[in-house]
């Protein structure tokens, strides 16, 4: 049965009544839950799912917009739509919260899911909320615990020494991002590293796989692809050993490289600072022992190895050139990372620009063994073509002289292969996952320590293991390595007693498969169903979210469907890839205000705290605080933050004008990829817009009656209806175009605007109320609130009931263009005399160039600038102009 939704008709545009209301009647009919039906297509419309900080921002509020667009959209056109919701609810920001506000970290994340919820259901976002799902929630939890012990019996999840941030003054653990320039973010301690036993997935198993499938995702935007592309990082290259005795024992320095044709120019080798050669080196020299140290502190970024400044030593030990059997001597270098291939380079100076700047640096050898014909090798300064793998061919390489790239690669494998010293091989830039933290607020890692039995699996009889909520954080260490009564358990291999793990997992685990969970949350028996199948089939339709997750939330995503799908979970419908198509959105900028204080120091002004003056552009040009009325300097348009004060919060803009308006100024004001720079006259230019189009409705429906026109316009009326409709059914067409293959909402949006301003000339001239007349208006207006309901829902619900009452936009499917309003049946010609615009000429879409020609001699403009002349020749541009030269 038909649900009623019959708003009163008022005469003013009331946002706040009508988008409670509208709100009501979706909840009432369940408009937004969604079920499973083998008979319709699905579309599954994801956005990422928010972490519960506290309240909305605009760059979720940005997010959740475009996808409800989207799902909204494809409702109407007949999808069976899930569009979820959910909380990424472990995370550091609550054990700091619970710090400073003293309440347990779970009693903060979970008030702040209630009043994230009320503001998205403010929003009137068409979300299923009963596929609600809070990952800190064992329901949830409990079957990542349940896939780890699985991983973990596969050797898929394994134990290794892996490296963190000890704080030594709060005896914890610190992520990256809490050590601020070697020290800790809290106790300002120098930061040491330490070596703990930590979990780590092999990631890395399917390093493979995870490129190759990137070229399947053509639904992504490239850049993510690119993005990933490099993180994984595969490069083909040879590894190889230079041998050598030390202390009269043999050994090996093996190294990877992508240039082994270059190998005849290696004047030395260089090593990481943790490399074994390095430590061996230090442990005889305290200078050397120094400078590994300080190498070791630097915790240089990968992104900075090429640019910083290369700093080494030499250690004093030689290697043998594994071909020529020179002495080659090997230093320690910065540059050199232990985590990639094998933490040692053979270096040639004269053709890789990091070992040119290294042997300058230090006056070491440097020896050309590429050439390429008409460059002239110099050892002044680097150039470009001393890399080029394309063009040059081997020179003062003895036998592989005159060789190209691949044949010498070719080659000096081989013969590195025959001396057992060496081989081709792929290597991955990525690295297993650590993902064990040592914190409280997060998943408990289901593992028992037992001393007899090892590492032992949780049974899955015994899951969830539970993490206790009612705890207290000091800051000083996780609370459970100091709760027995979490710890303390029985091995289930041998019954005595034992340690249950401590750490917990990093907070990417969750979100890695939150998505598929959508589809069966409340399944107690299992991890996921047959539902995933059905809604994850071809993958998830639409994924919506930031570019900062463009790699590892992404890849990791990737890689547990892929996990998952080995499994055998996906049963007979195996998901390789969970994410058919990808949206990034842009950032929300706003213009940013500040004060310097005595000390030179910015203040940042909120920009609600401020009178702006703007240029032309709509730029700020000056600016007055207001509380004070003096003047603030204005800064830059920057990414809203916390730390330029900049944010503006949804909430103040959804209590002043409504959620529509919110809505409408977003998915407006930009491209939804692109940033979106934040201005109140936007804002207010949104709400004049929803303001206009209700009172057009309200003219049309509240017209009655027939009033007599003027018979001359009375006849000019079917042509301008016909325009009318022409442009209604092509403004079908575009926004269909725009909100589905596009998705470009603002061109969609402006269609629209440019509709009504037709609409308003020929049509909103209330007096004449002709049935003709008043068929179009009908037309045009339900069709433009159908357009316009997937970005401004609640006012178009209650505009569509006006309408058609008795009928819902909830339900109602998306316009069509109808064919026949398309014809042009006349079209129009620019008309030209000797070559000067002379106005313009009305003819039938289908008329032959002679008939052309007489309308343009036999019209009103020709007969006056001919004066009499005689034409000497028309040129017709079809469909584009007519030009009589006289
Ligand atoms: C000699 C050489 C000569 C190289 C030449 C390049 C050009 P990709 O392509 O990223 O895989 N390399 C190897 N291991 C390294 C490490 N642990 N830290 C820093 N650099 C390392 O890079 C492979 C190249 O990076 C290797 O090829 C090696 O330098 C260097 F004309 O070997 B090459
Ligand atoms: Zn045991």
């Amino acid at each position: 049965m038909q649900q009623e939704h019959q708003p009163a008709m008022q005469e003013k545009y009331q946002p706040a009544d009508l988008e409670v209301a509208a709100q009501e009647f979706w909840n009432r009919s369940g408009a937004a839950l969604a079920v499973e039906d083998p008979l319709r297509p699905k579309y599954y419309c994801l956005s990422m799912f928010p972490y519960p900080s506290g309240k909305l921002h605009m760059g979720h509020v940005r997010n959740y917009t475009i996808g409800d667009v989207l799902a909204r959209f494809h409702r109407m056109l007949g999808y069976n739509v899930l569009q979820p919701m959910g909380w990424d609810a472990f995370g550091m920001p609550a054990e700091n919260a619970a710090i400073q506000n003293n309440v347990p970290p779970a009693q903060w994340t979970y008030a702040n899911i209630d009043y994230m919820r009320t503001q998205l259901k403010r929003l009137g976002f068409a979300i299923d909320w009963q596929r609600e799902i809070a990952t800190c929630r064992p329901e949830y939890y409990r079957w990542e615990q349940w896939l780890f012990t699985r991983l973990y019996e596969q050797g898929l999840i394994y134990k290794r020494l892996g490296t963190v941030n000890w704080d030594p003054v709060d005896q914890t653990v610190l992520a990256n991002e809490q050590v601020i320039d070697g020290r800790g973010w809290r106790s300002g301690a120098l930061i040491e590293k330490r070596e703990i036993p930590m979990y780590y997935m092999k990631i890395t198993a399917y390093a493979e796989e995870l490129l190759a499938d990137l070229d399947q995702l053509d639904g992504w935007p490239e850049q993510v692809r690119v993005m990933q592309k490099n993180w994984i990082g595969k490069s083909t290259g040879v590894r190889f050993a230079f041998p050598y005795q030390l202390d009269g024992q043999p050994g090996e320095l093996w190294v990877f490289t992508t240039r082994a044709d270059t190998i005849m120019g290696v004047t030395f080798c260089a090593v990481a600072a943790e490399h074994a050669l390095a430590a061996y080196a230090a442990a005889r020299d305290p200078q050397i022992a120094a400078f590994v140290e300080e190498c070791k502190q630097g915790g240089v970024a990968e992104a900075d190895l090429a640019t910083m400044e290369k700093k080494g030593m030499p250690t004093g030990i030689f290697v043998t050139h594994p071909l020529s059997g020179e002495q080659v001597e090997v230093w320690i270098g910065n540059y050199v990372l232990m985590g990639y291939g094998d933490g040692a380079v053979m270096a040639v100076p004269a053709h890789d620009e990091r070992d040119f700047a290294f042997a300058k640096k230090y006056d070491l050898p440097i020896r050309q063994v590429i050439a390429v014909a008409g460059e002239r090798f110099s050892l002044d300064g680097w150039q470009e073509w001393y890399a080029d793998k394309q063009r040059g061919s081997c020179v003062n390489s003895g036998k592989y002289d005159g060789l190209g790239y691949a044949t010498a690669i070719d080659a000096i494998a081989a013969d590195l292969a025959t001396r057992q010293l060496g081989e081709k091989k792929v290597q991955f830039r990525l690295r297993d996952w650590g993902i064990s933290r040592q914190r409280y607020w997060g998943c408990p890692i289901p593992i028992i320590h037992c001393a007899a039995c090892g590492d032992v699996p949780v049974p899955d009889q015994d899951l969830p293991v539970v993490l206790p909520e009612d705890v207290t954080i000091t800051g000083a260490g996780s609370p459970l390595a100091r709760m027995p009564e979490f710890y303390d358990c029985s091995c289930p291999q041998c019954g005595q007693p034992a340690r249950r793990e401590t750490d917990t997992m990093d907070t990417f685990v969750e979100s890695s498969w939150y998505f598929l969970r959508y589809c069966c949350p409340d399944n107690d028996r299992a991890m996921v169903d047959e539902r995933v199948a059905y809604w994850c089939q071809g993958g998830i339709d639409q994924y919506i979210g930031g570019i900062e997750h463009a790699i590892l939330h992404l890849l990791y995503s990737r890689f547990w469907t892929k996990l998952m799908r080995d499994l055998g979970l996906f049963g007979d419908q195996p998901l390789g890839e969970p994410f058919a198509r990808l949206l990034t959105q842009g950032m929300v900028v706003a213009p940013t205000f500040y004060r310097e204080d005595s000390h030179g120091k910015k203040q940042w002004i909120n920009p609600a705290e401020v009178d702006a003056v703007h240029d032309e552009r709509g730029r700020a040009s000056g600016a007055s605080l207001r509380a004070d009325g003096l003047p603030v300097v204005v800064g830059g348009i920057e990414k809203m933050s916390k730390s330029k004060n900049n944010g503006v919060d949804p909430q103040a803009l959804i209590e002043q004008y409504g959620a529509d308006t919110a809505r409408l100024f977003i998915m407006f004001a930009s491209p939804p990829d692109q940033s979106l720079e934040w201005s109140d006259a936007g804002v207010e230019g949104a709400f004049r817009f929803l303001k206009k189009v209700w009172r057009i409705v309200f003219e049309h429906v509240s017209a009655a009656g027939v009033a007599a026109i003027e018979a001359a316009e009375q006849e000019q009326r079917p042509a301008e209806l016909k325009a009318l409709r022409r442009q209604l059914h092509q403004t079908i067409g575009k926004v269909a175009d725009d909100y589905g293959r596009r998705k470009q909402f603002n061109t969609a949006i402006a269609a629209v605007m440019e509709l009504l301003n037709t609409y308003a000339r020929i049509a909103g001239n209330s007096a004449d109320n002709s049935a003709a007349l008043r068929a179009v208006r009908q037309e045009t207006l339900e069709a433009v609130t159908l357009m316009l309901y997937p970005i401004v829902p609640h006012v178009c619900e209650a505009l569509y009931a006006l309408l058609k009452p008795g009928h819902t936009a909830a339900s109602a499917a998306f316009p069509k263009p109808d064919a026949s309003a398309l014809q042009q049946d006349e079209i129009e010609l620019v008309l030209q005399i000797n070559g000067k615009l002379r106005g313009s000429l009305r003819v039938p879409a289908d008329a032959d160039r002679a008939s052309i020609e007489a309308a343009a001699l036999a019209c009103e403009a020709a007969r006056k600038h001919l004066a009499g002349a005689a034409a000497k020749k028309l040129v017709v541009v079809p469909g584009r102009l007519v030009n009589i030269v006289a």
